[in-house]
């Protein structure tokens, strides 16, 4: 059962839309690292893991997509499934949104893409495991992903588990802080490499309570900030990867993503792949734990949020 939103194409499931009129926390979620971050069937095996983690944390998941001209906000196994399985889904970035929408057609949205429809939603929170950066080499290529440009534009809370070092993680810090960002690093004192729990970088703040966490995204609002606010959750120790094991295999990738002139919105999918398998699975398998534990984070945060919204 769905209801149309009055004026933007926004379609939501019942337990969404249910839960947003009663306050109940929910978490929003992406749709790109379901049909390009895995392969089937583990990504539709994996998307329905992230969603009961975001459940374990007490919040309900939000899972993002486009589909015949209209934003799905809430997806049921059967979307999930469909998502999963069908090929040639086009990425979707915030750019894109306006002109897929228009074409009708399926979508799988990117971090910044499922923002703009979570702040349309009023949908506070958004969970991914790795948000995009600033690529190594942006000096010339200028490669910045506008997931980050779209913590600038959104007033979405963000919790991952920081980017992946195919990216320039330093250079990325310093576009957040820029762009006036705010960076609080959940239970960790590094800003953590998406499946390494740490990129090399110490993390400007760090805390340790949820509520804590709830209070500052609230009081950055209040201040009249109506950007994002990026919380990192680093994976667990036991599923975690050493970044020197990839280091290399990152390395031989960009040389070869140049020599096969991949570049553009392909060039993050391309790179994991070829980590992947230089693996042997072993990161696509890290990728999947720390996308279910970034969601169980999400969720305890943002029923924390919650929480804090009904006492005030
Ligand atoms: N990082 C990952 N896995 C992913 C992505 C990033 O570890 O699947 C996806 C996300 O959907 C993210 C997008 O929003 O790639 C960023 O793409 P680009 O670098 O082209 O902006
Ligand atoms: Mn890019």
């Amino acid at each position: 059962m769905r209801n149309n939103h009055e004026n933007v194409p926004l379609v939501f499931t019942e337990e969404v839309s249910d839960a947003l009129a009663s306050g109940l926390p929910v978490v929003a979620l992406e749709s790109n690292v379901i049909t390009h971050g895995l392969q089937y069937p583990e990504n539709a095996e994996t998307a329905r893991k992230v969603e009961a983690a975001v459940r374990a944390g007490g919040s309900v998941p939000a899972t993002i997509g486009v589909e015949n001209g209209r934003i799905l906000v809430g997806m049921t196994d059967a979307d999930i499934e469909r998502f999963a399985s069908t090929p040639g889904i086009p990425k979707v970035s915030s750019r894109d949104m306006g002109i897929v929408l228009a074409r009708g057609g399926m979508g799988a949205t990117t971090v910044a893409s499922s923002l703009v429809a979570a702040d349309l939603a009023g949908i506070p929170f958004f969970a991914s495991a790795g948000i995009g950066g600033v690529h190594r080499g942006a000096e010339r290529s200028m490669d910045i992903s506008s997931d980050l440009v779209q913590f600038t534009r959104s007033k979405v809370a963000v919790v991952c588990a920081g980017a992946k070092n195919i990216l320039d993680l330093g250079l990325t810090l310093e576009f957040l802080e820029t762009h006036c960002v705010p960076l609080v690093s959940y239970r960790s004192d590094d800003f953590p490499a998406f499946y390494c729990l740490s990129s090399g970088f110490r993390s400007p703040h760090r805390m340790d309570d949820e509520t804590e966490i709830a209070r500052a995204i609230e009081t950055h609002w209040a201040l009249g900030n109506d950007n994002g606010f990026l919380v990192t959750s680093p994976i667990g120790a036991e599923d975690a990867i050493d970044s020197r094991e990839v280091e290399q295999a990152i390395e031989d990738a960009i040389v070869a993503a140049e020599k096969d002139g991949v570049r553009g919105n392909a060039i993050t999918k391309y790179l994991m792949r070829a980590v992947d398998k230089v693996t042997e699975g072993r990161s696509a398998k890290a990728n999947m734990a720390v996308l279910i534990s970034t969601a169980e984070a999400a969720g305890r945060i943002a029923a924390a949020h919650a929480a804090l919204l009904r006492t005030n």
